[in-house]
């Protein structure tokens, strides 16, 4: 199938880079959000997420004139759906955005078209919960319009490169469906592109993000193992790595970001009596913040009145998401405790997030802090000197939650320092 003309709902991390990514390979792409400051910020040459390249790949696309930003869909030969599945309190998927992009959708499919659905959801969600939404538009899914899964498996800080070059699996509603699919991705997919069903590239994508999830949560029951044995886990994870067929992740502040911390709930919603693993890597990560405060409170006693310098915020290093992020959690636990927390952030700008004040330079965050608490590992963080933070800072307290730093040079300058996985005898 050719196509000149796409529709991409949602213009996020996924789908603005592939938004503009189709436009600089020759396809005159619509780029849809319903937010009225996205679809502004965009109109006038901005950019309201970071990763790195996005910028100057968006200005290509707009430049180019294949790719428009508005408000709602128009007519194309196919529509991507890639906005957020979040979940709601209750751990279940929370599908409206879904839902809203397919009853969009649905008033401009004609004949010949093709729907993708990229968004993560569970399993059966584009067979049970999408097609009957498009089929409103009077035209039968398999035979008057082709339907396919198509996930996205980008690593936000890697994406414009992995967009291109990942693998990618595309779960049709019928073969025609998947081969209409993958017509279209291999317009600038270099890596394999693999054809399947629908509910298997729904799995897939699960799959993916839960057995990361689960072998996080054995490094961080592992970390807890070592602190109460009196070992170091980073030097003994090491040491099983050797092994040929081990590979054990790393442990720290906890998971976030919304992938890893959200979908694998999906398949414990899906199947609760099945998915007993799954919950229980879940509980262990959604405890590490918890455990992290914990492991302060046991070194440093009672934590009220302390002034904390929180070195990132972010849910990883190196990108400027806050989604679900473990190092908010353990300021907010901080908080709590009766610590004056004030946080600073590089990828973010404004004056406070999530109720944590934000100091605008690194210098500034450390003066008269009690215990500096370093949270994410930032490229920018890996050079703070210990000599420095010494000068700068009031108290010696240091909580090292990412393995960033070195605790001799520490200890050499009088700080205290409590590393997660590190046990002391
Ligand atoms: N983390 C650890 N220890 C590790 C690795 C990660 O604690 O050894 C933490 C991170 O700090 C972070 C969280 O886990 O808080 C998730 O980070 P990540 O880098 O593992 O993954 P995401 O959420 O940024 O992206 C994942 C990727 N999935 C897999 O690697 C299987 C990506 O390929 C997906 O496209 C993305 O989810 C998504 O959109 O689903």
């Amino acid at each position: 199938m050719k196509y000149q003309k796409i529709c991409i709902l949602g213009l996020g991390y996924i789908g603005l880079p592939t938004a503009s990514t189709f436009a600089t390979h020759g396809v005159q792409v619509i780029g849809v959000d319903v937010n009225p400051d996205v679809v502004h910020t965009l109109r006038n040459g901005g950019l309201h997420i970071q990763e790195p390249g996005l910028r100057t790949l968006v200005q290509a696309a707009l430049r180019s004139g294949n790719l428009t930003i508005q408000n709602h869909p128009d007519q194309a030969d196919a529509f991507i759906i890639a906005v957020p599945t979040p979940f709601r309190e209750n751990k279940l998927a929370d599908l409206r955005a879904v839902e809203a992009a397919a009853q969009a959708i649905a008033p401009y499919l004609r004949k010949g078209n093709l729907v993708v659905l990229e968004s993560t959801s569970p399993p059966l969600t584009t067979e049970q919960r999408l097609a009957p939404l498009l089929e409103r538009s009077g035209l039968k899914n398999g035979e008057d319009f082709y339907l396919a899964y198509v996930p996205e498996r980008v690593l936000p800080g890697s994406i414009l490169r992995e967009l291109i070059e990942n693998d990618r699996v595309i779960g049709g509603v019928n073969r025609e469906s998947a081969e209409a699919a993958r017509d279209l991705y291999q317009l600038f997919v270099r890596g394999e592109i693999l054809l399947t069903d629908t509910t298997t590239a729904e799995m897939v994508k699960l799959m993916e993000n839960t057995y990361r999830d689960v072998n996080i949560a054995l490094a961080n029951e592992f970390a807890r193992l070592a602190e109460r044995f009196g070992i170091n886990v980073w030097e003994a994870i090491e040491l099983a790595n050797r092994h040929p067929r081990v590979n054990i992740l790393r442990p720290g502040p906890g998971v976030g970001g919304h992938c890893i911390s959200v979908d694998p709930w999906f398949l414990v919603e899906a199947a609760p009596d099945l998915a007993r693993l799954i919950r229980t890597a879940r509980e262990v990560n959604d405890g590490q913040p918890h455990h992290v405060v914990e492991l302060l409170h046991q070194t440093f006693g009672i934590l009220a009145g302390l002034r904390v310098a929180a070195l990132g915020l972010s849910y990883k290093a190196d990108v400027d998401d806050l989604r679900e992020s473990p190092a908010i959690e353990i300021c907010h636990l901080l908080q709590k405790s009766g610590a004056e927390v004030v946080a600073f952030e590089p990828y973010r700008q404004e004056s406070q997030a999530e109720g944590i004040p934000l100091a605008k330079e690194l210098s500034l965050v450390l003066q008269d802090a009690d215990l500096l608490a370093v949270l994410v590992a930032h490229q920018d963080f890996r050079n703070l000197s210990p000599a420095t933070a010494a000068q700068t800072m009031r108290g010696r307290f240091v909580l090292d939650a990412v393995n960033l730093l070195n605790r001799a040079a520490w200890e050499k300058q009088g700080f205290q320092v409590v590393k997660v996985g590190e046990g002391r005898r």
